[in-house]
């Protein structure tokens, strides 16, 4: 049998005057700031999140780690400040990391925390107490990973987690941190001489000047330019000086989706329903903040191969990634952009008279367009997504500082089309990976981040991957309300089964769920609507009682089509079987 020895005997600390490892972590989180940790506690952590309450750190306690983990990131989107992710051994690690590995992709900062068991049984593979190598895994996932195996290195690694987190692009890491190191016993009087406040965690990094000024000339030489806003500038918080960039040289603006609210959609110069024009006619494009990845290529439009780029980013080596950059700009947006508007009064403008107007009155068009399938869509029994839409759309404008979170495929493409955002950092979705499952997480981290409301507009699907943290948001009684759109499958409830043995297609879930019904279990107010009318009160209310609610929306099944807007990306279509 393989041995369950621990190394280092566990030693009971003698208080006031003896601490253990798990006391200098949550003293040290306390002193760097950190207000809030996500989590699911068990061998070896459970004490260190007890720790982490008493230090006056908020404890958010959850029913799966990849929900604690997305809340975590969502947290550290929202803060500038890395959400904090704690996880037991083996699979609580794993599950875990997901979170922490989307946050990488997606540049938000986090710090997964993870007991792990002793070293010396895993090195030999002696089938210890979940016993795994977390840190090579973690590794290929995370922007950084360290193990701390001894108390007196604690307070130093979680300044190195911090500083690897929001540094430069900010990223998910990963600290280690082994059991005897949580239990081993220090003299107080020594472990508090560990703690230190580390200076400018996240140093500002200006540009150089000459390529501020490679970028003007590009832009100020430019007939059809478009600033590109992208959540990188989201985070960074430059709505400010966007704003100032955009008033003081006219330039229109396209968000992309998470980016939508840093200026207004429905502003003057917002090319937000000109995608394919500005990507087949702009002659010079500034990225501030985004990247030129598989969302702005393909079925999400083409660029002509006469654009010329201006990239505004922190990461040096994103420069060129898909297309040359004609003016790349490293540093960070506040400073670049600081830089930009200071530059200005030495170039003047040459922009085609006819850009912004041709824009505005494709903009017009489309508005008049998208108000008639609206009204189409209204009288649908049962209700479609647009139907849904519709209702829902009212209710949003009357509640601009609400925040948005989004995910399905067609629930995820038609609401963003349908909700205008007027305020930036108020739409989270399933983002760079396009993943299902970050809803009740990102809606949790974005209450408990912010104070403010919350609505997650869910597909049926979507909702699935991280339902039962409904129960979170009601334990913790958020102002989060779930809103469920069930067609009753991924895409639509209409799939066919090809070998008809009685099974389910592979598509479908299940139209008739009762949704609210699970609301109810945890003691949230609960709806289920079947006509627009029902569906506006029931979110009026719900958002005003800035308590947890579920509205479960019940669609037609056929509403919907396979992959929403990015059907494009499946190497093969059946859709001669759905929709
Ligand atoms: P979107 O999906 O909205 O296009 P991406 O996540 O693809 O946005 O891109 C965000 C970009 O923003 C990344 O390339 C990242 O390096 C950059 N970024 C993040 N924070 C900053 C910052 N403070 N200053 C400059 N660039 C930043
Ligand atoms: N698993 C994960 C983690 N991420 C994914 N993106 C998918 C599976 C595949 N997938 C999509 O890309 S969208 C989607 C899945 C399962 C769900 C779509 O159904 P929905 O929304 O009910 O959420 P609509 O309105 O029915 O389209
Ligand atoms: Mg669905």
């Amino acid at each position: 049998m393989a041995t369950t020895t621990t190394t280092t005997p566990p030693q009971a600390p003698s208080y006031p005057n003896q601490v253990t490892g798990m006391y200098i972590l949550a003293r040290a989180l306390r002193l760097l700031g950190i207000d809030a940790m996500y989590g699911l506690v068990g061998i070896p952590v459970t004490d260190f999140a007890y720790l982490v309450q008493e230090e006056g750190i908020r404890f958010v306690g959850f029913r799966h780690e990849q929900q604690a983990g997305m809340a975590a990131a969502t947290h550290g989107y929202l803060t500038r400040t890395p959400g904090v992710l704690l996880t037991v051994s083996s699979l609580g690690f794993l599950n875990g990391l997901t979170a922490t590995a989307n946050a990488t992709v997606n540049c938000y900062p986090m710090i997964q925390i993870s007991g792990s068991s002793e070293r010396e049984p895993i090195d030999l593979n002696q089938g210890n107490y979940e016993a795994l190598d977390q840190l090579s895994i973690a590794k290929p996932l995370v922007k950084a990973a360290y193990r701390v195996n001894r108390p007196e290195d604690i307070p130093t690694a979680l300044v190195r987690a911090y500083r690897s987190a929001i540094s430069g692009r900010p990223g998910g890491v990963y600290l280690d941190i082994t059991t005897p190191c949580l239990g081993a016993v220090m003299d107080k009087a020594e472990a508090d001489k560990l703690f230190f406040t580390p200076v400018d965690m996240c140093p500002s990094m200006p540009p150089a000047p000459e390529a501020v000024d490679r970028a003007m000339e590009l832009i100020a030489g430019a007939k059809k330019p478009v600033i590109l806003i992208g959540k990188g500038a989201a985070y960074a918080c430059v709505e400010g000086q966007l704003k100032e960039l955009v008033e003081k040289t006219g330039i229109p603006y396209l968000p992309m989706s998470m980016a939508k609210g840093v200026l207004p959609d429905g502003g003057p110069l917002s090319a937000l329903s000109c995608r394919s024009t500005v990507m087949s006619q702009a002659d010079v494009v500034v990225l501030a903040g985004a990247r030129l990845n598989w969302l702005l290529s393909r079925g999400h439009g083409k660029w002509s191969p006469d654009t010329k780029f201006v990239q505004l980013d922190i990461a040096p080596e994103e420069i060129d990634c898909n297309r040359p950059i004609a003016a790349p700009v490293i540093g960070d947006l506040t400073s670049i952009l600081n830089a930009m508007i200071e530059r200005l009064p030495d170039y003047k403008m040459s922009m085609d008279p006819q850009w912004v107007p041709s824009l505005q009155a494709e903009t017009k068009t489309k508005a008049v367009k998208f108000a008639e399938r609206l009204d189409a869509a209204k009288s649908a029994s049962p209700m479609n997504h647009w139907t849904a839409l519709g209702a829902i759309k009212p209710v949003m404008d009357a509640n601009p500082d609400v925040i948005l979170v989004n995910e399905g495929a067609n629930t995820l493409d038609d609401t963003r089309d349908t909700l205008e955002m007027t305020m930036p950092r108020h739409r989270i979705d399933c983002a760079t990976w396009a993943i299902m499952g970050m809803g009740m997480g990102s809606a949790i981290g974005a209450a408990v981040a912010t104070g403010k409301s919350v609505v997650a507009i869910e597909g049926d699907s979507a909702f699935g991957f991280s339902g039962m943290d409904f129960s979170t948001i009601c334990r913790f009684k958020l102002p989060v309300t779930v809103v469920i759109f069930n067609n009753g499958g991924i895409y639509n409830g209409i799939g066919v089964n090809l070998s008809n043995n009685g099974d389910p297609a592979p598509t479908t879930l299940d139209v008739n769920a009762r949704y609210d019904k699970l609301g109810e279990a945890f003691g949230a107010k609960s709806y289920y609507v079947t006509t627009p009318e029902e569906l506006s009160a029931a979110l009026t209310e719900a958002i005003a009682s800035k308590a947890p609610a579920m509205i479960d929306v019940q669609l037609a099944a056929d509403s919907g089509k396979e992959s929403g807007h990015i059907g494009y990306l499946n190497p093969e279509s059946l859709q001669h079987i759905t929709v």
